[in-house]
């Protein structure tokens, strides 16, 4: 069994009430300014900034503190092609046959269609995998616990990242995606959770006018 060691909680910051509903408002403002958005510029984004956001997601909590992730960060122009031909399939497949007349119905209203320019036009499409379990030094199979969970959040604090750097992303999910293992060469114990389109918005870039839930419908204090 391994060691347990401690060490004291010297990162956390107590502050002052006021300064905290400042904070806290102050985040709350941020976070509705981010939009969700499906038309890129092919203007390029600095690594780094990529770099720090996805280091930033890694601070995620997670199940055993397994950090069962991997972030594929596709910039190569051919690769991105490959992505979109394999996506565009799909989705031809997803809205011909696949998807019911209710889902089809329930997504009228963000205008998607089978075409995706936007994996080849944004400059960065981040390939999120769910490690389901993984192999130890001496090769043994070692189960990860609450992966969906674990991935889900460190994908939130990306998400929440990037939006905080000045960039937008679009979390797009093809409904089959086991072929982002082909294209990237990842592992069988690797799942495809998202990819995350990554970069600025088009010049004449809309969204959907749409609303979030009023705290008093997706909150009770009891
Ligand atoms: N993957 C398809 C369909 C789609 C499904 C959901 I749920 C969305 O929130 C948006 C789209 C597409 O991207 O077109």
């Amino acid at each position: 069994m391994a060691e347990k060691k401690f060490q004291s909680l010297t990162e956390y910051c107590k502050f002052p009430e006021a300064e905290m509903k400042r904070r806290a408002l102050e985040f709350y403002a941020e976070m509705m300014r981010r939009r969700t958005v499906r038309s890129f510029s092919d203007q390029p984004v600095d690594r780094n900034i990529i770099e720090i956001c996805l280091r930033a997601a890694s601070t995620a909590p997670s199940g055993a503190n397994q950090q069962p992730w991997s972030f594929i960060v596709v910039s190569d122009h051919a690769v991105k092609r490959e992505i979109r031909e394999a996506a565009e399939k799909i989705e031809k497949e997803f809205y011909s046959k696949k998807a019911t007349e209710k889902w089809v119905n329930a997504l009228e209203h963000l205008g998607t269609f089978p075409s995706k320019p936007f994996l080849e036009t944004a400059p960065y499409l981040i390939a999120i995998f769910s490690q389901l379990y993984s192999y130890s030094a001496s090769g043994e199979k070692k189960k990860h616990y609450y992966v969906s969970e674990s991935v889900g959040i460190a994908t939130g604090m990306l998400i929440t990242g990037l939006h905080h750097a000045g960039l937008v992303s679009l979390t797009y999910t093809p409904s089959k995606m086991r072929f982002l293992n082909k294209i990237l060469s990842r592992p069988l114990n690797e799942k495809p959770y998202m990819i995350l389109v990554v970069g600025y918005p088009s010049e004449d870039a809309l969204v959907p006018a749409i609303q979030k839930k009023p705290l008093e419908e997706i909150a009770e204090f009891v």
